[in-house]
C-alpha cells in the first residue's frame, strides 16, 4: 500500500496547511477517537508543531489543525484514535514542545436567538420583555411573556384572521397599515350587498352597533387591543404587535355608550362565517344569555379559539361569556408578575378569580396605539381585557405554526405551557388555582413545543465506501446536505458540487494518498477521509 509511504510527510506537511472547521471523521467504522488542546511553547511555532504531529502515525493521528494568536502563541488540536492503556494525554504534557494540553471539551450555548423589534416605543411594552424598571410602580424583570425568544420560532401568518370584538379599531392608522382583514367578496362603497350577507359595503369590517360600514374606534379600547395584537411591527414607528402578520377583523360592538348583547352575538356569528381563526372579546355582561352562550359555542364548534376576560372587580363575580366551557378565560397581572389586585384606574378594581379561569397575562400599564392621534403613543390602558389581547395574539401565533390544530389544542398549549407560581403563595399554589389558573402564559414555551428541530448533520448520517479505495468511491449523506467539497492531503480543492439529492453519488479522483471529503449544510460540516490506494 504506497499510501503508508506518504505517512509522515502528509501528516505533517499538513500541520499548518489544513484548516478545518469541521467535525473530523473518517470511514474506517467504528473507532474512538479522542480530542486535544495543546500549547506550545513560544518560539518556532511551525517546527514544534510537527514535532508533536511525529509522536503519532497517520493511523494514530486523524486530524490537527494549528492556529496562531496575534500575540504569537500557537495552539493546536489533535484529533487522535483512543486507543486502550495509552495515555495520549501524558505524552503531550511530557513533549518538550508543550506548555500544556489538555482535552479539547465540549462547549454548550448559553445564549438563545432573541428578536428585539426596532420599534420606536417598543421599550413601553413590558409585558414583552420586562427588564424590571417600569417607572410607576413595582417591576420585576423577567415578569413576562418571553416575547423575544417567542419571534425567534414565530411571527404570524397573513393567513390568520383575530376578530377585535371591541369598540372598533382605528383602522387608518399607519401602525395597522395592511393588517386590517378585508372582505374581498364585497365591493367596497358601491351601495350594494355584494356578497348577499346583508351587509352593504362590508369591505373592512362592521359597525354593529351603529349600523354602518365604519367601525372607526369611539372609545379608545378596541384600538389599544387591536394594538396590542397585531401593530406592524419591526417598522421603526410605534409599538410592536405581538403577530407580526395576522389580519385584524375590525367588528365594532360597543358605541359611546352602550354594548348590547344582540350586537355582539352578530359580530361573533360574522366572524365565524368569515374566516375568523381567533376571536378576541375583551368585554363582559353580568347576566347569562342563552343566546350569546349558543354564539360562542357554535365559534368553538368551527374550530374557532375564543379569548374572553374574567372582568375587572377584583372579585369571584363572573362575567360572563368567561364561564363559557371551552373558551380561554384571562385574568390581568402587574410588572411584577402578581396577580392585578387593583387597576391603576379604580381602587376597588382588579383581576377576577374564580374556577374557570384558564390563565393569566400582563394586564396593567398596556401600552397601545391611540385611536385619537396617529402620533400620540403615551396611550395606556389595564385590565383583564389588555391580558386577553396576549393570549388571543398568542394563539394567533399558535394558529399559524399549527394550521391544522384543533382549538383545543391550542387551548392545551397555552394552559400547559403557562409559568405556575409566578405569584404570591397564597393565591398562586402550586398547578392550577383560582387566581393564576394555569399560571402567567409564556410565548417563548408554548411556540417552543412545536417548533422545528434545526437540522445537524452528523457523522452517521454520512457513509463513504468502499474505504480504503482505488479511487473510486461513493457517497451517502443527507438530503439536507448543500455542497460536497473534495481536498487533497494539502487541503487544495479538487472538486466541489452542489449535492443536491445525489445520494449514491459516484466519484472518481486520480490521487495517491488521501482525499478529504467535506459534507456542508450552513454553517455545518462533516469532513471524511478516504484513503486511496493503487
Ligand atoms: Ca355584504
Ligand atoms: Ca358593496
Ligand atoms: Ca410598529
Ligand atoms: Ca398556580
Amino acid at each position: 500500500m504506497k499510501a503508508t509511504q506518504h505517512t509522515q510527510t502528509n501528516a505533517t506537511k499538513t500541520l499548518l496547511t489544513v484548516v478545518f472547521s469541521a467535525i473530523i471523521l473518517f470511514g474506517f467504522g467504528q473507532i474512538e477517537t479522542e480530542r486535544f488542546i495543546v500549547r506550545l511553547k513560544n518560539g518556532n511555532g511551525e517546527s514544534k508543531s510537527m514535532a508533536i504531529g511525529n509522536m503519532f502515525s497517520e493511523k494514530q493521528l486523524i486530524d490537527t489543525r494549528c492556529f496562531k494568536t496575534s500575540e504569537g502563541t500557537t495552539f493546536m488540536t489533535l484529533t487522535l484514535v483512543k486507543e486502550n492503556g495509552i495515555d495520549h494525554l501524558g505524552q503531550l504534557k511530557a513533549n518538550e514542545n508543550v506548555l500544556y494540553a489538555e482535552k479539547d471539551e465540549l462547549a454548550v450555548l448559553c445564549g438563545e436567538e432573541q428578536i428585539r423589534p426596532t420599534d420606536a416605543q417598543y421599550y413601553k411594552q413590558w409585558a414583552m420583555q420586562n427588564n424590571g424598571n417600569i417607572p410607576f410602580t413595582a417591576s420585576k424583570k423577567g415578569a413576562d411573556i418571553d416575547m423575544e425568544k417567542a419571534w425567534a420560532i414565530e411571527q404570524g401568518d397573513s393567513s390568520v384572521i383575530v376578530a377585535i370584538i371591541d369598540t372598533g379599531v382605528k383602522w387608518d392608522h399607519p401602525d395597522f397599515a395592511g393588517r386590517i382583514w378585508v372582505n374581498y367578496e364585497e365591493v367596497p362603497n358601491n351601495g350594494l350587498d355584494d356578497d348577499g350577507n346583508g351587509l352593504i359595503d362590508d369591505f373592512n369590517g362592521w359597525d354593529f352597533a351603529d349600523k354602518d360600514n365604519n367601525p372607526m374606534d369611539e372609545n379608545g379600547h378596541g384600538t389599544n387591543i387591536a394594538s396590542v395584537i397585531g401593530a406592524n411591527a419591526n417598522n421603526t414607528a410605534g409599538f410592536a404587535g405581538m403577530d407580526w402578520n395576522c389580519k385584524l377583523m375590525n367588528l365594532k360592538v360597543m358605541n359611546q355608550t352602550n354594548a348590547y348583547y344582540s350586537w355582539w352575538i352578530e359580530a361573533i356569528y360574522y366572524a365565524v362565517d368569515h374566516g375568523a381563526d381567533v376571536l378576541n372579546m375583551s368585554l363582559g355582561g353580568e347576566t347569562e344569555s342563552q343566546a350569546l352562550t349558543d354564539a360562542v359555542n357554535y365559534a368553538l364548534s368551527k374550530n374557532v379559539i375564543v379569548v374572553v376576560a374574567m372582568g375587572n372587580n377584583a372579585s369571584n363575580k363572573v362575567s360572563y361569556p368567561s364561564n363559557v366551557s371551552g373558551v380561554i378565560a384571562v385574568g390581568a397581572t402587574d410588572p411584577d408578575d402578581t396577580r392585578s389586585e387593583v387597576f391603576n384606574w379604580s381602587a376597588t378594581s382588579g383581576s377576577n378569580f374564580g374556577s374557570h379561569i384558564s390563565v393569566v397575562a400582563p394586564g396593567s400599564y398596556i401600552y397601545g396605539l391611540s385611536h385619537k392621534d396617529n402620533s400620540d403613543y403615551n396611550t395606556y390602558f389595564s385590565g383583564t381585557s389588555q391580558a386577553t389581547a396576549y393570549v388571543s395574539g398568542l394563539a394567533s401565533l399558535l394558529r399559524a405554526q399549527l394550521p391544522d390544530a384543533s382549538n383545543m389544542e391550542i387551548k392545551d398549549l397555552i394552559e400547559s405551557t403557562a409559568d405556575d407560581q409566578i405569584g404570591t403563595a397564597a393565591e398562586d399554589k402550586v398547578g392550577k388555582d383560582d387566581y393564576y389558573g394555569n399560571g402567567r402564559i409564556n410565548a417563548y414555551n408554548a411556540l417552543l413545543v412545536n417548533a422545528p428541530i434545526p437540522f445537524e448533520l452528523k457523522e452517521g448520517d454520512i457513509s463513504v465506501y468502499p474505504n480504503p479505495s482505488t479511487g473510486t468511491f461513493f457517497m451517502n449523506y443527507p438530503e439536507e446536505v448543500e455542497k460536497v467539497t473534495i481536498a487533497n492531503a494539502m487541503g487544495v480543492k479538487l472538486r466541489e458540487f452542489e449535492a443536491n439529492d445525489q445520494n449514491g453519488t459516484q466519484i472518481s479522483v486520480d490521487v495517491n494518498g488521501y482525499v478529504l471529503v467535506t459534507f456542508s449544510y450552513q454553517d455545518q460540516a462533516v469532513t471524511k477521509k478516504i484513503i486511496i490506494i493503487e
